[in-house]
């Protein structure tokens, strides 16, 4: 990586006319001038969170912002996630409040519209910029806000950011480094360009040319875990299929095997006679977490999920979802502490399959099938 000040290019919005959200982000963000801005990431860092981190924090430096943070709250997952930051070599920090990242002025959220509720003094700090497409219950809370839904990855709008603002060169390593986590971003979000947009192509194309292939074929390289393995191999075992509904319980999993859940799901449901499936598990003795995959027309995640888990005492779903995939997550609480995990997952293998029948229009099953535990 090249030094920051060496590749810094200052900006001049004369020559072209950039499109209003443009325009209006770039004046959001000139708040910030000579000021610290810590841009969040929810969850569990993404590649399209990643990416579009980067990107901003690569807009910002151009923009006369004087310190960017890039903050995460929850563990690096994914062993491609751990890869990406690795091999673009991005600065991230883990942080458990704003506070952590120092004297911060403002907050930027990327793929994601609300704040991370583990950073409890986050609401002590305005969110300039939000910028995202994951559907919102209300209208999310910044001065600037840029939400669409017709996007299949976060990075499609960066790269628009970037056509009119700054646009990525080849030649320039650290803009190398951005297009190309733009791209892994995009790729993945889109199962790679499957469910992309006429725009998500658009922007693909636009950074193509800037995009260092040999460091892509690397970041895209989709090694299974031999614990992802496990989980998948758990999965097929308590696979059970009601028309093109398929559903399953994998047992305990690792807090660091969160994601093999997710990775089971997008297996199962390339099963040609269904349409629809959700596996699940409890994690780090914690929590029920689960994953849908649909690619039903009538299935909508998030609201299926609502709709089939409910909410908590504070009347947040348990579950949320776009387009083609959700997830939900319900915490056991005292009764993670049973040392009979047998029986522990039997109770929770009845409660989530009731839900999911229920769901489905059948009767709660009570054939369920052999427990697993791992
Ligand atoms: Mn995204």
């Amino acid at each position: 990586m090249t030094s920051m000040s060496e590749a810094v290019r200052k900006l001049t919005i004369t020559s072209q006319m950039p499109l209003d959200r443009t325009k209006a982000f770039v004046e959001a963000m000139s708040a910030a001038r000579g000021k610290h801005l810590l841009i969040t990431l929810r969850g569990h860092p993404d590649p399209d969170g990643i990416a579009c981190a980067l990107a901003q924090a690569h807009l910002a430096q151009r923009l006369g912002v004087e310190k960017t943070t890039i903050g995460y709250s929850h563990e690096l997952s994914h062993r491609e996630n751990r890869a990406l930051v690795k091999l673009l070599n991005v600065d991230m920090r883990k942080i458990k409040s704003v506070r952590d990242a120092g004297d911060v002025d403002f907050l930027a959220l990327v793929d994601a519209h609300e704040l991370e509720p583990d950073l409890a003094d986050a609401g002590d700090y305005e969110v300039l910029t939000i910028v995202d497409h994951h559907r919102a219950n209300q209208p999310p809370k910044g001065r600037f806000v840029d939400l669409r839904l017709d996007v299949g990855a976060t990075a499609t709008i960066f790269v628009e950011y970037l056509s009119e603002l700054s646009p990525l060169d080849l030649d320039v390593e650290e803009d190398r480094r951005v297009a190309t986590a733009l791209m892994h971003g995009l790729s993945t979000d889109t199962d790679d360009f499957t469910l992309a947009r006429p725009q998500d192509f658009r922007a693909a194309a636009m950074i193509s040319e800037a995009v260092d292939r040999d460091l892509l074929t690397d970041l895209s390289r989709r090694a299974i875990a031999p614990s992802a393995m496990d989980v998948i191999a758990r999965s097929l075992t308590g696979l059970v299929v009601r028309r093109n509904f398929a559903a399953s319980g994998v047992g305990f999993v690792s807090e660091t095997d969160r994601d093999t859940i997710a990775q089971a799901a997008d297996f199962l449901v390339r099963r040609e006679d269904i349409d629809t499936v959700i596996v699940y598990g409890v994690v780090g003795e914690r929590f029920i977490e689960g994953s849908l995959r649909t690619h039903s027309p009538s299935v909508d995640p998030a609201a299926w999920l609502e709709q089939a888990f409910g909410h908590d005492d504070k009347g947040r779903a348990y579950g949320g979802g776009r387009r083609d995939k959700g997830g939900f997550r319900i915490p056991i609480g005292f009764l993670g502490r049973s040392t009979d995990r047998a029986q522990l997952w039997q109770l929770v293998e009845h409660a989530v399959k009731s839900a999911v029948m229920r769901m489905m229009g059948d009767d709660p099953v009570n054939s369920g099938p052999v427990e697993r535990h791992a």
